[in-house]
């Protein structure tokens, strides 16, 4: 079996992918996508023109979008750790979640990661306040959903937790998860207690000063 991720060790969704890799012990190459490192840029670009990352090569297959890498994994290299259920009503539940981590939280959280980059046709502080707005909804929706539960889809660690760990550990940064949502705060906590993620917060801490809002002193 040979396994190479390419991407960055600050990038959100390579964390999330690496949190499956690490979970499952699964042995892989890692490639860092930096500018300077010409080799790994020139094969992203080569293998994934849409210029999105991470990337799995599998044996030599191209395999791209975190979701569908931990899924191809759980199917091609097996192992006694699940992170998708085999109910398939479960499955379905985590995917969920899942969904809802990387369209409603990392994605909301991007807004205002955008503006401050020029990326995006508003001003910095119209991107944090449409970012502020999505992650309050957000936020209250996760109180109520995460209550009585240890983990995102229920007791077992899953591919939820993979995609929730960065997308709150960053939204947090972005629009601090308030007093009032005390489930979801202990829920971030557990998140970055986990080891396979206490591994991805301190491969990105030497590059925290990429963060574009200004990484807060702490965690
Ligand atoms: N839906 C994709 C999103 C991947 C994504 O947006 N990755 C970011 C890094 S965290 C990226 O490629 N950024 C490059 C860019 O925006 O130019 C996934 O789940 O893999």
């Amino acid at each position: 079996m040979s396994l190479a991720l390419y991407g960055h060790p600050f990038s959100s969704y390579t964390q999330k992918v690496l949190i499956a890799l690490y979970e499952t012990d699964t042995p892989f190459d890692f490639h860092c996508l930096e500018p300077d490192q010409t080799e790994n840029m020139a094969e992203w670009l080569r293998r994934w023109p849409l210029q999105r990352f991470p990337l799995l090569v599998d044996d030599g297959r191209t395999v791209v979008e975190s979701s569908i890498i931990i899924e191809h994994l759980q199917l091609a290299h097996p192992g006694p750790v699940r992170l998708l259920p085999e109910d398939p009503a479960a499955a379905l539940d985590v995917r969920f979640m899942d969904r809802f981590f990387d369209y409603h939280v990392m994605d909301a959280m991007q807004v205002a990661v955008d503006a401050a980059l020029n990326r995006a046709p508003v001003s910095k502080d119209r991107g944090l306040e449409i970012a502020a707005e999505k992650l309050e909804r957000a936020y209250g929706w996760l109180e109520g959903a995460l209550a009585g539960r240890t983990w995102a889809a229920g007791e077992d660690f899953t591919m939820a937790d993979c995609a929730a760990a960065p997308s709150l550990f960053y939204a947090d940064w972005t629009h601090p998860i308030p007093e009032t949502c005390p489930t979801l705060r202990a829920y971030r906590a557990r998140l970055l207690a986990r080891p396979s993620m206490v591994r991805c917060v301190d491969g990105g801490r030497p590059f925290r000063h990429y963060f574009p809002l200004g990484a807060p002193d702490r965690d």
